[in-house]
Formats: structure tokens, sequence, C-alpha cells
């Protein structure tokens, strides 16, 4: 039995694996849980990150306009599923107190740390790079230095400082639609410099669902047994790309260490939804809400670039999924290096 090292959040999302349901993660059946249009103005939201907070949940949302150009929005629900989107974008101030806007923001990842919440988010700079703000009262956003120098997506902060300093998964990318990436971890003892990087994962794996490029996925959640990550994985095909969702379990201490890594994906577009949208066949994690007396896990992910949805499973099932469907780890995930 692994345990998971957070909050109890008895109050979270959740519905009991389905009789004879095979794989370690099953969708909730009334997803999605956000459809099309749904504000005025805006075409579609995905891609999407929850926390739990006080009483409900709160979420910071990638909602696209109708002009499709990519914002953060805000969004307040009691149960994790019913989600009320504010009418207007996050308006952002610089640390000197200026209004800062980025010109598109998107896929936000949402990680709360010692009672800051922090938004990181792929930003524009010359180029895609991470973005970051921070929060403490979900009123005034103030945004910090860029971590990183373009091209660069996919920015996850751990939850906790590790050995006294602050981590970020990221992937180095380039301007387009990056057929290439591995996940990187990086280190900060202040949140504004950034350094010694090291090499987490590579692509490939024994799987050509991951063939082409991996990115950060959920906040890492910490395990008795090491950080569990739920990441993306893409697959090339005659196509177009095809997003799929996998799992690792990394080092306590040391979380450029993979320990396992699953070789089969977790979840892969199968529904309607996932399927067919504005970019088929995606499934983006983004976030996990999850109760450390229980050990359920709720994963929020954007399908098709179009809906969000949601998934469950147990921090369990994921550990032994990893476990037992694992592959040599380390950077010789290619077949023959
Ligand atoms: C990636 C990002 C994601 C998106 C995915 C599939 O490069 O832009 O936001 O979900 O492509 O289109």
């Amino acid at each position: 039995m692994a345990t998971i090292i957070a909050k109890d959040i008895t109050t979270m999302p959740w519905q009991d694996r389905p009789k004879n349901h095979l794989g370690p993660v099953w969708r909730y059946d009334n997803n999605p849980i956000i459809g099309r249009n749904p504000k005025p103005g805006v075409a579609r939201i995905f891609n999407s990150a929850v926390i739990n907070k006080d009483d409900g949940f709160i979420g910071v949302f990638r909602a696209e306009t109708t002009a499709t150009l990519p914002h953060l929005r805000l969004g307040r629900s009691q149960n994790g599923i019913d989600w009320e989107i504010d009418d207007d974008p996050i308006r952002f101030i610089d640390e000197k107190g200026n209004p800062w806007q980025p010109y598109y923001a998107y896929d936000p990842r949402l990680i709360e740390i010692d009672d800051v919440c922090y938004i990181v988010w792929c930003t524009d700079f010359f180029g895609p790079t991470i973005g970051l703000a921070k929060t403490t009262d979900f009123k005034t956003f103030v945004r910090l230095e860029n971590p990183f120098i373009p091209f660069n997506r996919n920015g996850v902060l751990f939850p906790r400082a590790i050995n006294g300093t602050y981590r970020m998964l990221s992937r180095a990318s380039d301007n387009g639609h990056t057929p290439f990436g591995d996940i990187f971890v990086s280190e900060s003892p202040d949140l504004i410099h950034w350094g010694r990087h090291r090499h987490v994962m590579e692509r490939g794996g024994s799987g050509w669902w991951q063939g082409l490029k991996i990115g950060g996925g959920p906040a890492p959640i910490e395990t008795d047994e090491g950080w569990l990550m739920l990441y993306h994985g893409v697959c090339n095909t005659c196509n177009g790309y095809v997003y799929s969702m996998g799992v690792a379990l990394l080092d306590k201490d040391e979380p450029s260490k993979v320990i396992y890594r699953a070789r089969d994906y977790i979840l892969t577009p199968e529904m309607p939804y996932e399927e067919t949208g504005f970019v088929p066949n995606v499934v983006f994690p983004c976030a996990t809400v999850h109760d450390a007396k229980t050990g359920r896990i709720a994963i929020y992910y954007g399908a098709a670039d179009t809906y969000v949805a949601l998934a469950f499973s147990t921090v369990d099932l994921l550990i032994d999924f990893a476990k037992t469907h694992h592959e040599s780890v380390g950077g010789d995930a290619y077949e023959g290096r």
C-alpha cells in the first residue's frame, strides 16, 4: 500500500472503478465537464489546472477566444465538476505593480507551495517559453520573471521545495508544433534563478505512443515511494499527432532519477470527445486533485483541445502499474541505445 503525502480532501470528485474495467485509469461517466462555447466569445476551454481551496475548488483555465487566441481565466466550483468560469481573463501586474498581460497564455498549471499559489504557463517571450505568476488571494496576480529562455513548454512546479530548492519540470521545444522533446528538471533557490538542469526522461520508451515527444503533466504527487508523475506522450502518425497519458515514479530526493516508467499508456484517445474536436486525438493532463486519506486521484485533462474532462485512479493502482508494466529507465529508453 502506497501513501499520498498531502492534505485529506474528502470532498474531491470521485466515481468507483467500473467492474471489469481494464487499466488503472477510468473516465468520469458524464464527461466532458466543460463543453464547447462555454462563455460568450470563448470557443473552447481545455488543458486547465485545478486545486482544492477552502471548502471548494478553484481553477485556472485555458480559454481560447473566438479569435483563436488563448488566455487564462479563473473558475470556481463547489464539487470540482460543475464550474463557474469568470467573465474576464486573469489580469496580471508586474512586481512593481504595473499592469502586465501576456500576448497569449496557454496550458496552465496551478501549484500551491506554503500557502502561495503559483501559475505556470506557456507564455510569449520572443516565442513560447515558461511564464510564472503568484497569488495568495486569487484577486491579485503578480507576474514573476520567466524561468527559462525560449523555446520551452510544459513547465510544472513540484508542490514543495526538495532539499531546500524549488524544482520545475520543463521541455525545451521549438516555435511550432515541436517534433521532439524530453522532460528535464531544473532547480531554484528563490523561484527567480534557475539552474542545475538535469535530464529526467527521454521520448521513446518501448512504445510508439511516446515516441515523438513527452512533456510534464500535473504537479507530481508526493508519495512515500517517490514522486508520482503523470505526463503526456505523443505519437507521430501519417495523420497527425496523437497525445496519450503515461505514468512514472521519480526519486523522492533527486527527482531527475526515474525509479519506474510504465511502458504502456494509462489513457489514450478513445471517446468521441477525445477523438474529435479542434485537434483530434488529444488527452492532455494538467492537474490532479488527490486525497491522502483514501489514496484517490482525480485527473483533469484537456480533450481534443476542445473540452475539459475528468478521470480517476488511485495511488496504489498507478504505482503498481508503473512497477509491473515498467521498462528500463534513465536515458536509455530508445532501443539499442
Ligand atoms: C501542444 C500544446 C497543447 C495542445 C497540443 C495538441 O503543442 O499546444 O496545448 O493540447 O499541442 O494540439
